[in-house]
């Protein structure tokens, strides 16, 4: 199938002349960089020379912004984060140097379809879910307003990955995103680091005889090799780079062992140092645990900081300016050792003292939290720490004992209190706080919606929050609009740009212009022309990959995300359990056709999470197939969601299910990708969404249900679900059906216990959640029964949905955590 051009107007109209030198570009790279003749070329190979043609103007920009920032001696951003989930480069590059238009042209004069080889482009899965996809956003904006900035992570060879789903199962492969060789990157060997691990600690005595310095002799020691990817901003204003690190050998054959016979041996530090870049974790909240995540963690920490220092002793000879040059921000906990590695640098390696070391360590981090969960808090016991860090675990020690002195000196907090800001858990297991240590090292922590900053500074950082009460503050997380609105959706951009013009492709607050054609009935139509497209190429994926017909005129009501118990897949599926019973039990009403989109990846290790993936898909095979349904429900778990699915998936929704238990989303982001495509949302009052219902207005989006503070109340109080679905004969009923086997007949006991949960604990308050999400289901269809209305209601989502642009987002990172101007 064609997809529409990339906007429905080109930024510049393409020239033939220009089209016509792109082609030979094209050739003349497809020939002597790939090395292949055009009667011979795979559609791989077209896909290298475009890419290659488009690098090369990338670069010209590359090298001009990397030596602007040096002329200028300005201050960089160095974005430390452990995933990078920025899937496929090529349309990104195309659109934001304007050159989507010619080049379809140009590979169209050679008989190549952009739009086919581009769907062959490996998505780049470096990351789990939101909290990669927002470095992934991050990093596009920064270029975008003119940041100079470093992404620093790891070149995983194998990412997030693949799912298949088998018998309803999910199945994991390995994803191996590098098999065609990876043109975007440029291989560094000569911008390598050492790692080291274990070993010991001497303390030798300085040359002036008063201080003593620290000497860490590791027993391991690996290397770091630099890949650097180009990262391009809007219309091509500033490419700054990501710069992620691969494992390699110091030695890498033990020749010795090799000529001793022993020739797996020989290889060992070889595949020690291969380990280190082998795989993601998986996980996105429970503890990984294992000693390979905490060494990943310090591997990609000491390279990117080792690099940091280089850079800038090379620029500015001494260390004391560094919280004037650089900024270094740590995603999440993730790369929190670097608190502890800074220090050691500063102190062992420059001989910088205790107080002023630490000085420059808060002034130069600031600290993102993207979760509550207590289970996703990282922590590692000391045993395990101190074993491959022991330098790092005296350093941790002395900072915790100054940390603990100046709360100690407030006289505010009593032992309990202490006990909660010490950098070492110590009720049973001692384990060092990964979290602690960030936002004692940090000066500033914040947290990623309005509502999940507060619930910070009640909850997990309570206490610290009391020590240090300007440290906390708020950045609500953002997305980019070039790649969730101007390139997913080039029929919606290229209306609006119809409809208002084009200010709003270079400042998104214009947007609101649009808010106007709510109105206006001839708009309102094309609108829905435009989305029923969308809706159309999603139906014709999905029945060309898993066979099922879908009517585009139905509701596209979608769910993608990690499936997680507190996201509440759960909830959706019992809804559509129990709008099964309904639509069979009352044939004779007027039942809106309703397509349920469910899509995501459970963690290997979560059996709840693959149970609820095999629910949806259980569910969806006796629905689907029901003839009394007669096509006015279809439930779809689409296979490996990922970047590249959501790209489709995004702009083809009428309807955002953003239902999670409130108080435990800690933003989201695909909520706003949601309503920037002009989907309404269905979601509680967690996260972003609070925000987004104040920017939308609360008549354009249906809310429901407990509020975090009423979360809170039931779980104090006792509470109780088994009466509350014993009260609500809908939900029992679906209950029953589930957990007798309706629904599994080839095994009636599958579900039993995941059901019996609901019954006992029900952590997640779906039974309190469930009548109020089930009657807003049905305001939902009432209002989708009035398409002039619902249109206009999506119209004003997407009109209102500017503020969550990432340029907005970092700008206020820039302004406030930074210091740096945007
Ligand atoms: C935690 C862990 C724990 C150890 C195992 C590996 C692992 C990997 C990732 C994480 C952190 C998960 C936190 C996360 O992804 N948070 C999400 O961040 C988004 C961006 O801020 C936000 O929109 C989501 O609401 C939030 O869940």
């Amino acid at each position: 199938m064609k997809l529409a051009s990339a906007y429905g107007l080109p930024l510049q109209t393409p020239q033939t002349s220009d089209i016509e030198a792109l082609a030979a570009e094209i050739l003349q790279a497809l020939k002597y960089r790939v090395g292949k003749d055009a009667t011979v070329a795979t559609q791989y190979d077209w896909l290298t020379a475009a890419i290659l043609v488009v690098r090369d103007r990338i670069i010209d920009h590359w090298v001009k912004s990397t030596k602007q920032a040096y002329e200028q001696s300005a201050k960089r951003v160095y974005y430390l984060s452990l995933e990078f989930l920025i899937g496929r480069l090529m349309r990104d590059a195309f659109s934001n140097l304007g050159m989507m238009e010619d080049m379809r042209a140009a590979l169209g004069s050679l008989g190549v379809e952009l739009d086919v080889i581009a769907t062959l482009e490996p998505d780049a899965a470096l990351g789990n879910g939101g909290l990669g996809r927002l470095a992934a956003c991050f990093m596009e904006s920064m270029a975008t307003v003119d940041v100079p900035a470093h992404g620093y992570g790891i070149r995983y060879a194998n990412g997030m990955f693949r799912q298949e789903i088998s018998d309803g199962w999910q199945v994991e492969l390995p994803e191996t995103w590098l098999d065609h060789g990876n043109p975007w990157e440029f291989e560094r060997r000569e911008r390598s680091f050492e790692v080291g691990f274990g070993g010991t600690v001497e303390q030798v005595a300085a040359k002036d005889g008063r201080l003593e310095r620290h000497v860490w002799r590791p027993q391991e020691r690996v290397l770091a090799v630099a890949y650097d990817t180009p990262v391009v901003g809007w219309r091509g204003n500033r490419v700054n780079t990501l710069r992620l690190w691969a494992g390699m050998p110091v030695d890498p054959i033990l020749l010795d062992a090799f000529n001793a016979g022993d020739h797996i041996g020989a290889l060992r530090e070889s595949n020690k140092a291969d380990a280190l870049s082998r795989v993601l974790y998986p996980a996105d909240s429970s503890p990984a645990g294992q000693e390979l995540r905490l060494r990943q963690e310090y591997f990609f920490t000491t390279a990117s900081l080792q690099d940091i220092i280089q850079r800038h002793l090379s620029q500015y000879g001494e260390l004391h300016s560094l919280p004037e040059k650089a900024a270094i921000h740590l995603n999440d906990t993730h790369p929190s050792v670097a608190v502890a590695e800074l220090m050691r640098l500063l102190m062992d390696v420059h001989g910088i003292d205790f107080d002023t070391a630490w000085g420059i360590t808060k002034g130069t981090f600031a600290y993102t939290n993207h979760t509550l969960l207590p289970e996703a808090l990282e922590s590692w016991p000391v045993p395990l720490f101190e074993r491959l860090l022991p330098r790092h675990m005296q350093i941790v020690y002395a900072i915790n004992a100054q940390l603990l002195h100046e709360a100690r000196t407030t006289g505010q907090f009593d032992g309990e209190q202490i006990a909660r800001i010490s950098l070492i858990e110590e009720n049973g297991e001692r384990r060092v706080r990964m979290g602690n240590l960030a936002f004692a090292g940090s000066h500033s922590i914040n947290g990623v919606s309005a509502l999940h900053t507060e619930l910070m500074k009640e909850t997990v950082f309570a206490d610290l929050h009391r020590l240090y009460p300007s440290r906390i503050n708020n950045k609500t997380n953002g997305i980019t609009q070039r790649r969730w609105l101007f390139q997913c959706n080039a029929g919606l951009t290229g209306l609006i740009r119809e409809a208002i013009g084009d200010r709003f492709l270079d400042d998104i607050a214009a947007l609101t212009e649009l808010d106007a054609f709510a109105g206006d009935a001839a708009f309102r139509e094309k609108f829905a022309a435009v989305k029923r497209a969308n809706k159309a190429r999603l139906a014709s994926i999905v029945a060309e990959r898993q066979g099922i017909k879908l009517d585009p005129s139905a509701l596209f009501d979608i769910q993608i995300k990690r499936i997680h118990e507190y996201k509440r897949q759960l909830l959706n599926i019992i809804e559509a359990v129990a709008l099964y019973d309904q639509i069979r039990s009352h044939p004779e009403r007027d039942w809106m056709p309703r397509v349920k989109f469910l899509g995501g990846k459970a963690a290997p290790s979560y059996h709840n999470a693959k149970l609820i993936i095999k629910l949806a898909n259980d569910v969806a095979r006796v629905i689907n197939r029901d003839p009394a349904v007669r096509g006015l429900l279809k439930v779809v778990f689409t296979p490996n969601y990922n970047v590249s699915l959501a790209e489709v998936m995004m702009p083809a929704a009428d309807l955002s299910e953003q239902i999670s238990t409130a108080g435990m989303e800690a933003s989201g982001t695909g909520n706003m990708k949601f309503a920037l495509n002009g989907a309404l949302t269905i979601g509680t009052l967690d996260g972003a969404n609070v925000e987004i219902r104040e920017h939308v207005g609360a008549d354009n989006i249906f809310i429901f249900g407990l509020t975090a503070q009423e979360v809170a109340e039931r779980r104090n109080g006792g509470y109780a679900p088994r009466g509350v679905i014993e009260t609500s004969p809908e939900l029992s009923q679906a209950l029953a059906a589930i957990s007798s086997g309706v629904f599994s007949p080839d095994d009636p006991n599958r579900y039993r216990d995941l059901i019996s949960g609901l019954y006992d604990h029900d952590w997640f308050m779906v039974a309190a959640d469930f009548d109020a999400y089930a009657a807003t289901q049905r305001q939902v269809d009432a209002v989708w029964g009035d398409s002039p209305d619902w249109n206009a209601r999506a119209i004003r989502n997407v009109a209102r949905m500017g503020w969550f642009s990432s340029d907005r987002t970092i700008r206020q990172y820039a302004r406030e955590i930074w210091n740096v101007p945007a």
